[in-house]
C-alpha cells in the first residue's frame, strides 16, 4: 500500500473490526485526508451495504478528541487518571528495563499479557503479540471471557465450531433465536429471517430471559428463567422421542448414543421441565411439535445462555436437538453456535507457538483476574493490557480494580482511548485505529475473508499492536528468532496457508486483495465426518464421560449463591459494543440511559415505581440504577443492558449516580467448562433510594 493514500480523498474499501459476528464490509468516505463518512458497501455478499448505527457513527470515535496522541507516564495516584506526556524512547525503555529486570529477578512469568478482540484482526488480537509473549516466557492468558464455555460444549456434540453457512437460512421456515439479542448482536442474521419470513412465510421464536429488541420482533416469545434452558431441550427431546418426531435414519447413519438419549430424557418430563424453566406444559408440548414438524428449522444459538454455571451443558445439549429431526441434511436446516472453525488460519505460522520454551508455563484465567493480581503466589507482577478494558469487563470488576491499584504492579496499558483501565496504569500507549492499519479478517458466523489496509494516517504518535511488539522485541534483544521483522503481507500470506484447513485452499494474499471478499470452501456438513471421536454427532459422548461430565446431555441447575432475591442478567446493549464507544458522547445519547428491568409484581411487592432509583447490590459490589417497571423479565429476575464507562454514565443528562459498575456486581465463579464466565447466573437485591 503506498503511503500517499494517506492524503487522497474519495471512497475507500474496509472492514468493521468489532468483535460482531457479522464482520460487515464498509466504504470509508474520505475529504481533506479524513473519515467524514461511513457506510456499508453493498458489494459484500452478505452485509449488503446495511451496517449498524455504532459503525455509521464510528468517526465520531476515530476523532474523538479525548484519543490518546502520544505515550503518557503516570503522576498521580493508581486510577485517579493523572498523566503527563513522555516520548516513545522513553515509553519503550521504561517498559523494557521494568520487564529485564523482572525476568531476570522472578522470572517471565511474572509478567502477564491481558488482551481480547477490542480489534478482531488476526494480526493484532493474536499475531505478533503471541510471538512476543511466547519467546518471552510470560505467563498465559486463558481467554475464556466470551464463549468458551459454550464452545467446548458444542465441541463434545460436533467436534468443532462448525454450524450451516448463514447464507442458507433463507431456505429456513423456522428461526430459534435460542438465547441471542440478534435484532442488536447479529443484525444481518435478522435481515436473512426477515427474507425467509417474507418468502416462505418464516416463522421466528425467541427464547430468552428478557423481551428485547429481538424478543419484541417474534412471532412467539417464550420467556424462560436464567440458567434453566437445558431442561427445556431435554423437554422437547422428550416429546421428540415420545410422538415419534425424529429422523430414525439420520439418528442411525450420523450420531452416536441415541437410544441411550431416548431413554435417558423420560425422566424429563413436560411437567417437571415447566417447573425448572417457568414454561407452561402447553408451550413445551406446542414447541416440541413446531420444530418437529417444520423443515428446514434453524437454531441461532446465541452466547447468553451460555454465561451459566451450567453454559456449556447448556450448548451441548442444544446442539444434539438438530440431530434428532434430521435438519443437518436439509438446505437452511440445522444450527449456528460459531462458525470459526471454516476460517481458521494457520496459527503455528501467526503465533509461533513452538516458541514457547516451557510447556508447563502457568495459564491465567482472564475471568479471574481480579483474584490473579490479588492472590497468585508468585505474585503477577507486571500487567500488559491491550485491545480489552479489563477494568469495566472482566467479572467481579471491584476485586480487578483492587488488584489493578496495587502499588508494586507495573501496568501497562496500549488502547486508544484512557480507558477505566488505562487510569490504573503506570504507562499508557496510544493505538491506531484499525484503518490505520493491514490486517486479516475472518468472520465467526459468515463464510467470507477479508483484508485491511491502511486508509488514514496514523493518529498522532498512536501505533498498531504489531508495531509495538516489533519494537518491544527489538528493545529485549529479541533479533529475529521469530520473525518480527516479518511485514504484515507476509504474516497475512502464512496465516492464510493452512494445509490442516481445507476450507482456505487457494485461498492467498493476493487474491485476496483482488477480490476483497472471498468466500471459504465450505460444504454441507452432512452428508459427511465431524472431527469427532467417532466422527459422528456424538449424542452420548465417551470423551465427556472420560472428561467428568455426564456422558448424555443433563440440566444442571445454577449455583445458588447467597439469599440474594433476585437472578441478575447484565447483558450487552444496542449502541455499545462491550465497553467501546460507550466513552463517546454520540453513542451514550443513542443508548440514553442504563434501566433495571423489573416484573411489575416485583416492583409493587417493593414499593418501587418505573423510573425510581434502586440500589442493586450483593457481596461483590452495589450499583444506583433508575428501574424500568414491566412485563419484559419474569417474577424474580432483573436485567440491565450495556457496559457503561464510569464517567459516561456521571456526566450524562438525567443520570444522577457514579455507580454504574455493572460488573461489580457480577460473579467470578467459573462456568462448567471452557474456563467460561458466568456474568448471568449471579443474583443481586434490589431496594429503593429513598430520597428526602
Ligand atoms: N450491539 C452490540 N453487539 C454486540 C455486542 C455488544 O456489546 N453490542 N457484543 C458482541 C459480543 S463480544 C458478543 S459475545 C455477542 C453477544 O451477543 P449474543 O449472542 O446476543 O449474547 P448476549 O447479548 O450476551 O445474550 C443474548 C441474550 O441471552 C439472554 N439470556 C441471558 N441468560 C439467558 C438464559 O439463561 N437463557 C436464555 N434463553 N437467554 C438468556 C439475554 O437476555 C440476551 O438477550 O454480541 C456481539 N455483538
Ligand atoms: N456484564 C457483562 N460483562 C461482559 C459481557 C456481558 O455480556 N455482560 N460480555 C463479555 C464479552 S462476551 C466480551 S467479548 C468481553 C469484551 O471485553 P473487551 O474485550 O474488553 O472489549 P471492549 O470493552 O470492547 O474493549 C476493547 C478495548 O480495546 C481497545 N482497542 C480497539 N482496537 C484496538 C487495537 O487495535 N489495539 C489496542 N491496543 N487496543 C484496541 C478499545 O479501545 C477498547 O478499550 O466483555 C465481557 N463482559
Ligand atoms: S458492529 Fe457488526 S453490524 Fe455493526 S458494522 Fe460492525 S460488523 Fe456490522
Ligand atoms: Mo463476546
Amino acid at each position: 500500500m503506498t503511503s500517499f493514500i494517506h492524503e487522497l480523498n474519495g471512497v475507500f474499501h474496509a472492514v468493521c473490526p468489532l468483535d460482531c459476528p457479522d464482520q460487515c464490509g464498509l466504504l470509508l468516505h474520505k475529504e481533506d485526508g479524513k473519515i467524514v463518512k461511513v457506510e456499508g458497501d453493498p458489494q459484500h455478499p452478505v452485509t449488503k451495504g446495511h451496517i449498524c448505527n455504532k459503525v455509521r457513527n464510528m468517526s465520531e470515535r476515530i476523532y474523538d478528541g479525548n484519543r490518546l496522541k502520544y505515550p503518557l507516564k503516570r503522576i498521580g495516584s493508581k486510577g485517579e487518571g493523572k498523566f503527563t506526556r513522555i516520548s516513545w524512547e522513553e515509553a519503550l525503555s521504561t517498559i523494557t528495563s521494568c520487564w529485564k529486570e523482572l525476568i531476570e529477578i522472578d522470572g517471565p512469568e511474572s509478567i502477564l499479557p491481558y488482551s481480547f478482540y477490542g480489534n478482531m484482526g488476526r494480526l493484532s488480537a493474536e499475531g505478533m503479540d503471541r510471538r512476543f509473549w511466547n519467546l518471552l516466557g510470560a505467563s498465559r492468558l486463558d481467554r475464556t471471557i466470551c464463549s468458551s464455555a459454550g464452545s467446548v460444549g458444542y465441541q463434545y456434540t460436533m467436534g468443532g465450531s462448525l454450524g450451516i453457512d448463514p447464507e442458507d437460512t433463507i431456505h429456513s421456515k423456522l428461526f430459534i433465536f435460542w438465547g441471542i439479542n440478534a435484532a442488536s448482536t447479529n443484525m444481518h442474521q435478522i435481515a436473512l429471517a426477515q427474507k425467509a419470513r417474507k418468502q416462505n412465510g418464516a416463522k421466528w421464536i425467541v427464547i430468552d430471559v428478557h423481551k428485547n429488541q429481538t424478543g419484541r420482533m417474534a412471532d412467539w416469545f417464550i420467556p424462560i428463567l436464567p440458567g434453566t434452558d437445558s431442561a427445556l431441550v431435554l423437554g422437547l427431546m422428550h416429546i421428540l422421542f415420545a410422538e415419534n418426531m425424529v429422523d430414525q435414519e439420520f439418528l442411525q447413519k450420523y450420531t452416536v448414543g441415541y437410544e441411550e438419549l431416548r431413554k435417558h430424557v423420560i425422566q424429563y418430563t413436560p411437567a417437571k421441565v415447566s417447573e425448572f424453566t417457568g414454561v407452561p406444559v402447553s408451550d413445551i408440548y406446542k414447541l416440541a411439535r413446531m420444530y418437529g414438524q417444520t423443515s428446514p428449522s434453524f437454531i441461532r444459538i446465541g452466547n447468553g445462555p451460555q454465561h451459566h454455571d451450567n453454559g456449556g451443558m447448556f450448548v451441548r445439549t442444544v446442539a444434539c436437538l438438530p440431530a434428532l429431526t434430521g435438519q443437518w441434511l436439509v438446505k437452511g436446516g440445522g444450527a449456528i453456535k460459531g462458525n470459526s472453525a471454516y476460517l481458521a488460519p494457520n496459527t503455528e505460522s501467526l503465533q509461533r507457538s513452538s516458541l514457547l520454551k516451557n510447556r508447563h508455563t502457568r495459564v491465567i484465567n482472564m475471568n479471574l483476574l481480579g483474584e490473579a493480581l490479588l492472590t497468585l503466589d508468585p505474585p503477577v507482577k507486571s500487567l500488559y493490557v491491550y485491545g480489552s478494558n479489563p477494568a469495566l469487563v472482566t467479572p467481579s470488576s471491584n476485586k480487578v480494580r483492587k488488584g489493578l491499584e496495587r502499588e508494586d504492579l507495573f501496568v501497562v496499558v496500549h488502547d486508544l482511548f484512557l480507558t477505566e483501565t488505562a487510569k490504573y496504569a503506570d504507562i499508557v500507549l496510544p493505538a491506531t485505529s484499525s484503518f490505520e492499519n493491514t490486517d486479516l479478517y475472518t468472520s465467526y458466523w459468515h463464510h467470507y475473508i477479508q483484508i485491511q489496509q491502511p486508509v488514514i494516517a496514523p493518529y498522532g504518535e498512536s501505533k498498531s499492536n504489531v508495531d509495538v511488539f516489533r519494537l518491544f522485541a527489538k528493545e529485549m534483544g529479541f533479533g529475529d528468532e521469530a520473525a518480527f521483522a516479518e511485514t504484515e503481507a507476509e504474516m497475512i500470506a502464512g496465516a492464510l496457508n493452512n494445509p490442516r484447513n481445507p476450507y482456505l485452499e487457494d485461498i492467498n494474499y493476493s487474491f485476496l486483495v483482488e477480490q476483497r471478499y472471498v468466500k471459504a470452501k465450505v460444504k454441507q456438513l452432512f452428508p459427511g465426518t465431524l472431527p469427532t471421536p467417532s466422527g459422528k454427532i456424538e449424542l452420548y459422548s465417551e470423551k465427556m464421560k472420560q472428561d467428568g461430565y455426564p456422558p448424555l446431555p443433563t440440566y444442571i441447575p445454577l449455583v445458588n449463591h447467597g439469599d440474594h432475591y433476585f437472578q441478575f442478567v447484565p447483558g450487552p446493549n444496542h449502541n455499545f459494543l462491550n465497553s467501546t464507544f460507550s466513552n463517546i458522547q454520540k453513542h451514550v445519547e443513542l443508548e440514553k440511559e442504563l434501566r433495571l428491568h423489573m416484573n411489575r409484581v416485583d416492583a409493587l411487592a417493593a414499593g418501587i415505581e418505573d423510573g425510581d432509583m434502586v440500589r442493586v447490590w450483593n457481596s461483590h459490589g452495589e450499583c444506583e440504577i433508575k428501574v424500568a417497571v414491566g412485563d419484559n423479565v419474569l417474577p424474580g429476575v432483573v436485567v440491565t443492558q450495556g457496559i457503561w464507562a464510569d464517567e459516561a454514565a456521571w456526566s450524562h443528562e438525567g443520570l444522577n449516580s457514579k455507580n454504574f459498575l455493572i460488573n461489580s456486581l457480577t460473579p467470578d465463579r467459573i462456568a462448567d467448562m471452557g474456563g467460561g464466565a458466568t456474568f448471568f447466573s449471579g443474583r443481586v437485591n434490589v431496594e429503593k433510594i429513598l430520597t428526602s
